[in-house]
């Protein structure tokens, strides 16, 4: 689409889930590149408003309350008072951070719904759904649980088998229950309100499709993906008795689906936050006025409901703009495994201020220089402790320091005049003359990793200026050249101090404070006028510490705990699903007697190369020669050798079967436990070799 010059940008980062705290993987994918992004468009003094709040409706936070036993309203006050500290320390500049139980939002959203329902946008129909008669309540996917259809694992969800990964629906499960008490259920009919989407199916495609080809591969490719599935009529009402009444006479019980009204939140919390300051101007301007820009920050599994859903329902409403660009990150990873809060593996931010303090610019950094943006992406303790001594501390750090400590230690704090600037002062100048038009196209194509890395750069060339031109050497020969240098360094330090605000805000504004600077902005990058000569300096501090091995090991083993935790717990969980295999069907006894099952002891067993689920096994069968037999067995024996000498029991006739080149004479017995591990058939009282099991 042809570039258009918008007055001002609505920035939006969505609203995290008031039902736990938030971890890494959050910072990573929307808060903090939300944050870069806003603050950068600060910086260029372009109009502009963040808006935050926490969703405190739909069923998560009534699991939570349900399983720690107190109110929902209990659990959203918690966690969005912890969620909103968080977010403050590290810096995420929201202009408002409010919730969805705010009165302000409770009418706006239902006013929504009453006008596209007065404005006949919602289609009604009456289905059967799954109902606890002793509650007398309706379920909804997740608090559903029965069999799987596909493994028969016990304990699979109404939207997904943990297990085998299968997704499902409610009615697939064999034997649903209510996953909080226990109850069987039933089928009752109810009635709920549809957006019907398939309606918009020809406009989405368009909008989507032919006119923003510039979104990220990964958000324009999930909604193609959507879009060439066809549309169909989403439900937009819930019968639950926590969230937003649908304002409809007769629909006592039911609430606006939590779907439909978290996006409205970024509306009614922008009025919320208009109302409160007028200088900023309506909450229309900012969500109607055709040079609005509007931009989301979401995650990917949220993908739909912001390029599809939200964008249906502002065009029902009318009046709204649409979503110019909605920059959606894949997922981090932690240490090589998903980020999971039902198996606490995750870095909580209330954790990590508490084991790093005044390290969050620490975390931003790393966590955008592995940021998600493309694909997937690990954090790993040991390239967060790299990342800090090897780039902020050696680099960044080591040459803004230089540069002070000499400017005290040779000109009392003052910025020395600029003399005449040589031939590598020319060139190095010349190299961070782009910088600036560098990052900034970066930013807004919200290439946030490559961004920073660029902004790096600077503080690269700052560094090897002063390693080459050194200084030091020259203090008791050339005092004027010593000057030209630290002033150039120190204009260099002052352009970091503007590069990284968006990125490193807290150590950006120790820099400034460093430097004296007070005024700053954006379009002074690249300049070395930033400092005038004769300008008294503040104050040295260091921007960043080396992390020491030991404070890396402390967050490894907690996250070893915690794994060692969560196999105890996955153990737990599969003897409680355990059910023996169905009987097989009769066999006549002539089909036993045709196997020879005989006894054997185990003489040697050895892996497989290439291989990791056979072992071979020489087993001792009461005949001269000693027989080989290959077994798949040995993810069940990490120590093979414990079999040695015991004796067992294998099959003796069946046809030899080659297995990477070896010939394998037989099968060995084993039984399968409840973890799916396999346990080799022994004899407990010793038998001859070779006798025959019947
Ligand atoms: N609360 C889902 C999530 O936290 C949801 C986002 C709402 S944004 C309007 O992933
Ligand atoms: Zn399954």
């Amino acid at each position: 689409m042809a570039e258009k010059n918008f007055k001002r940008t609505l920035v939006t980062a969505a609203l995290p889930y008031a039902n736990g705290p938030v971890h890494i993987g959050h910072l990573a994918g929307v808060y903090v590149p939300a944050d870069i992004y806003v603050r950068y468009l600060r910086l260029k003094k372009r109009p502009v408003l963040f808006i935050g709040g926490s969703d405190e409706h739909g069923v998560p936070v009534t699991i939570r309350a349900r399983k720690e036993g107190i109110t929902v309203q209990d659990v959203v006050d918690r966690y969005h008072n912890l969620i909103k500290d968080s977010f403050e320390k590290f810096g995420i500049s929201f202009d408002i951070y409010s919730r969805t139980t705010s009165q302000i939002h409770h009418k706006f959203a239902a006013d929504y719904f009453r006008k596209l329902y007065d404005d006949g946008k919602l289609i009604e129909q009456t289905s059967e759904q799954f109902y606890d008669e002793e509650t007398h309540e309706f379920l909804t996917d997740r608090n559903i649980r029965g069999e799987c259809p596909k493994c028969h694992s016990l304990g699979a969800y109404g939207d997904q088998c943990e297990k085998c990964g299968s997704a499902l629906s409610p009615d697939e499960l064999i034997n649903p229950y209510n996953a909080i008490n226990g109850n069987p259920l039933t089928k009752k009919s109810t009635t709920h309100w549809y957006l019907p989407l398939d309606k918009d199916q020809q406009w989405l495609e368009h909008w989507i499709l032919d006119e923003h080809k510039e979104w990220r591969p990964n958000v324009y490719g999930q909604c193609k993906s959507w879009l060439d599935g066809g549309l169909k009529p989403r439900a937009v009402t819930r019968d639950l008795d926590w969230g937003i009444p649908v304002p409809v006479e007769g629909a006592e019980g039911k609430v606006l689906y939590v779907w439909f009204d978290a996006p409205i939140g970024y509306i009614s919390n922008t009025k919320e936050l208009c109302d409160a300051h007028p200088e900023l101007g309506t909450w229309q301007t900012w969500w109607q006025d055709p040079e609005s820009r509007l931009i989301h920050f979401i995650g990917k599994d949220n993908i739909v409901f912001h390029c599809i859903v939200f964008p249906a329902m502002l065009h029902a409403h009318g009046d709204y703009n649409l979503p110019d660009n909605v920059p959606s990150n894949e997922f981090l990873n932690l240490e090589g495994d998903k980020i999971s809060t039902s198996r606490n593996w995750a870095v909580w931010l209330n954790e990590y201020l508490e084991d790093m303090p005044d390290k969050q610019d620490v975390l931003r950094y790393v966590l955008t220089a592995n940021a998600p943006e493309t694909k997937d992406n690990d954090f790993t303790w040991k390239d967060y402790q790299a990342r800090n001594n090897n780039e902020l501390v050696a680099i960044f750090g080591n040459f803004v320091n230089r540069a002070m400590k000499l400017t005290e230690k040779y000109f009392d704090g003052k910025v020395p005049a600029l003399g005449e600037l040589t031939d590598y002062d020319k060139q190095t100048l010349e190299d961070f003359k782009n910088v600036k038009t560098n990052v900034e196209e970066l930013l807004e194509t919200f290439k946030f990793r490559d961004a920073q890395k660029e902004a790096m750069e600077l503080a690269r060339i700052g560094n090897k200026y002063l390693a080459e031109t050194e200084p030091w050497k020259l203090a008791k020969t050339d005092m004027n050249r010593v000057g030209t240098i630290l002033n150039l360094s120190l204009q260099i330090s002052a352009n970091l101090a503007i590069a990284f605000e968006p990125f490193l805000p807290f150590s950006a504004a120790k820099l400034r404070n460093m430097l004296g600077m007070t005024d700053f902005e954006w379009d002074k990058l690249g300049r070395i006028d930033l400092l005038a000569a004769g300008h008294q300096l503040g104050e040295s501090v260091l921007l960043f510490e080396k992390i020491e091995d030991e404070v890396i090991q402390g967050q490894l083993d907690r996250l070893d705990r915690i794994k060692k935790e969560n196999e105890k717990q996955a153990l737990l969980e599969a003897e409680k699903n355990w059910r023996p295999a169905p009987v097989a069907d009769e066999v006549p006894f002539d089909q036993f007697a045709g196997l020879d099952i005989r006894t054997a002891t185990v003489l040697e067993v050895k892996p497989v190369k290439k291989s990791d689920k056979l072992l071979q096994f020489t087993l001792d069968d009461g005949t001269d020669q000693p027989r080989t037999i290959l077994s798949g067995i040995a993810q069940s024996y990490p120590d093979p050798q414990v079999l040695v000498g015991k004796q067992i029991a294998f099959v003796a006739n069946f046809a030899p079967k080659v297995m990477r080149g070896i010939a394998s004479n037989g099968m060995i017995l084993s039984a399968e436990n409840f973890d799916g591990t396999l346990h080799v058939v022994t004899l407990e009282d010793k038998v001859k070799n070779g006798s025959k099991i019947c």
